[in-house]
């Protein structure tokens, strides 16, 4: 745990993910899902680059069409140049190494796009090496808070993690709620969750969000299961490091250009089952800001010239989570600030 001297440096991530959730909040409802990732994903790759620190994204997109940033490689953060990374109030502590970042600057944006609710803009950073890197796939993942953490088993048959996790938490497979994404690919899944009696949550978008509720005590699900982004998989797995919840995973390659990308960035078996170890070791952190109302948090909201939003704080180096409720005013306002409707 960071001293009161040795202030930790989480707090610095927290107005890159709010810059990201107010560039998009301005596209909600819209129509527009791919201007609004676009604009959250340059307001956050801005963002970065006010942070003391020097970052490389390790998991994300691969190319950058738009020339917004924030690609698979790319560097970011105030000391991202040719600059020493060790300059006076940095985040970096030893060596010049820099620190892993994964970035979804809009998780939900078709969601957004229709003025629903769910979509956030996320990150994760860690010390160099914690965050696995790989592009932007498919993943097969199972999700759940800490007290079950021990009895999932990603190659056995959903019933029988139904069954354990069930018991592990000290409820019958019917008290269950099993999340899942609507998609096709799921149609077997999602008839052997029916079979098991489990209750499900079929959802539109959002596994990191369930993923990170399957390990919140008010939660309404209790576990996460099936293929959605790689992305969102490391997120959700440092967000798990810090909430003391599990995520097993497999990569889940659809085109022969995937299997050799995984190899080409040293997954020897492309099909290894991944821990959340693995996937997010020591040091990471996540924050995460609403741009629609959420599970936890409230959306984007503009109240007499002030812009309110809510963050999700999430770090294993301070082991705090903190919900941060910030009034973003114009320089100077002279209006009172509204503060109940936080
Ligand atoms: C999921 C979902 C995301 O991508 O990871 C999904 O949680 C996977 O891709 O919100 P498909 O949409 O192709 O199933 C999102 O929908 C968007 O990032």
């Amino acid at each position: 745990m960071a001293t009161s001297e040795q202030q930790c440096i989480c707090g610095r991530f927290a107005p890159v993910t709010e810059a990201a959730a107010l560039a998009a909040a301005d596209w909600a409802g819209k129509g527009d899902a791919l201007a609004a990732a676009a604009a959250s994903r340059r307001a956050m790759a801005k963002a970065l680059m006010s942070v003391p620190f020097r970052g490389r994204v390790v998991a994300g997109r691969v190319y950058d069409p738009d020339g917004e940033g924030l690609f698979l490689g790319s560097m970011t953060g105030a000391f991202s140049g040719e600059g020493d990374a060790t300059a006076e109030g940095g985040v970096e502590t030893s060596g010049s190494e820099a620190w892993d970042l994964a970035v979804k600057p809009l998780e939900g944006q078709r969601a957004l796009a229709k003025g629903l609710d769910g979509a956030l803009s996320l990150l994760a950073v860690g010390p160099s090496g914690s965050l696995v890197s790989v592009p932007d796939m498919y993943m097969q993942k199972l999700m759940v808070g800490g007290p079950a953490a021990q009895v999932i088993d990603i190659d056995a048959p959903v019933e029988r993690n139904i069954t354990a996790v069930a018991a592990a938490l000290g409820k019958e497979p019917g008290e269950l709620t099993v999340a899942v994404l609507d998609r096709a690919r799921h149609e077997e899944l999602i008839e052997d969750i029916k079979r098991s009696g489990a209750r499900l949550k079929l959802m539109e978008d959002g596994d990191i969000s369930a993923g990170i509720a399957t390990a919140v005590q008010e939660a309404d699900v209790e576990l996460c299961i099936g293929i959605g982004g790689s992305t969102e998989g490391i997120i959700t797995a440092a967000a798990m490091r810090c909430l003391g919840g599990a995520v097993q995973a497999r990569f889940w390659p659809v085109s022969r250009h995937q299997v050799e990308t995984l190899q080409s960035m040293g997954f020897a078996d492309v099909e290894a089952r991944l821990s959340t170890d693995q996937i997010a070791g020591e040091g990471v952190l996540v924050a995460a800001t609403a741009v629609t109302r959420g599970r936890f948090l409230d959306g984007v909201k503009r109240r007499s010239g002030d812009v309110h939003t809510e963050t999700l704080l999430m770090c294993s180096r301070c082991s705090t989570v903190r919900v941060i409720k910030t009034v973003s005013r114009r320089t100077g306002a002279k209006t009172p600030v509204a503060l109940k409707t936080m």
